[in-house]
């Protein structure tokens, strides 16, 4: 294993073990059974992109793991929600989710659905609690808490899922992709990098190239997103790897076809790596990140 992936696990790792701190154990059944449904997708194996970032953005600026880590798990748990909603039969209809049962396959719809407002919920008073915590830091706390209310809100993610709603089945362009794509996918993951740097200490100008990083990041991983599904499809004859591959969604390897959707990705990582480079600092470790999240294979 390289020395990237021992890292870059060991973070994910103590992402995971922070996670489950968050839920206690209670004698109350009500509140034994939102915590169980909240935990059981939380607690199931993503990746944990979203936490990794924010954490790497604010210790690049200066910040430690101890201011980052609240808001880390807060985004953590705003991705699951979405994913927990996405899942849905209203929504995507999806059996499997991070290799389990999706939620309301397991504690049925209504349970899922609050489970996913819960999770939302309870990422804003992790939040806040953090900024009420440290007074000295509060203004960047705040700061930091509304865009990731803004980018995951009815500018950023929910609006790209209404838009992706609103174009099934429509024969649609790259410039819509591109807004479906840069709202759904590429907000929530400008948001953790934008959180990071604004906890850290990051000046306008520096946020400003974050969020160029973020865009051109977001973007090029959805895109490989799309080519693992058209090449899992393919490979497993008629089978798609997950249901995100429907007949009434475009997507850029379909519309653009893979060789060109993968220079389109070095393109957009090349941009984001050469922005971090003007960041400064020990960019090493976010570089190394990149390309594994826009190179992967699986
Ligand atoms: C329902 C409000 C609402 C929003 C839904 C995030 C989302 C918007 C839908 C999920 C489906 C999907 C494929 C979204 C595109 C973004 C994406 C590739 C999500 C998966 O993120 P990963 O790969 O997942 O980081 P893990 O499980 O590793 O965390």
């Amino acid at each position: 294993m390289t020395q990237f992936l021992k890292q870059y696990e060991a973070k994910a790792g103590q992402m995971d073990t922070y996670l489950n701190c968050y839920f206690i154990r209670s004698d109350n059944k009500f509140i034994e059974k939102i915590n169980k449904a909240m935990r059981y997708s939380l607690t199931a194996s993503g990746k944990r992109i979203r936490p990794v970032l924010l954490m790497e953005f604010c210790k690049l600026f200066g910040g430690t793991e101890e201011d980052a880590m609240d808001f880390a798990a807060s985004i953590e748990m705003i991705h699951t929600y979405s994913l927990i909603h996405d899942d849905l039969p209203a929504m995507d209809n999806d059996d499997l989710r991070r290799g389990r049962p999706t939620n309301h396959i397991v504690f049925g719809e209504a349970t899922a659905i609050l489970a996913g407002d819960a999770l939302l919920n309870y990422a804003y008073e992790n939040m806040l609690n953090k900024a009420l915590q440290d007074p000295a830091k509060m203004q960047r706390y705040v700061h930091a808490a509304k865009i990731i209310a803004e980018k995951s809100g009815c500018r950023g993610m929910i609006l790209g899922q209404v838009a992706d709603i609103m174009c099934e089945g429509e024969t649609i362009g790259v410039e819509t992709l591109d807004y479906v794509n840069l709202h759904k996918t590429g907000d929530l993951i400008k948001a953790a990098m934008m959180a990071g740097a604004v906890i850290g200490g990051a000046d306008r100008e520096a946020l400003g190239k974050v969020e160029q990083i973020g865009l051109n990041i977001g973007m090029a991983f959805q895109i490989v997103d799309d080519i693992l599904d058209l090449e899992s499809t393919t490979a497993a004859m008629g089978k798609p790897r997950g249901s995100d591959l429907r007949n009434d969604k475009t997507t850029y390897p379909m519309l653009l076809g893979t060789d060109i959707s993968k220079k389109i990705i070095k393109e957009r990582v090349d941009h984001a790596i050469s922005l971090l480079h003007e960041l400064g600092g020990d960019t090493a470790f976010l570089e190394a990140l990149f390309q594994y999240l826009c190179y992967r294979d699986k």
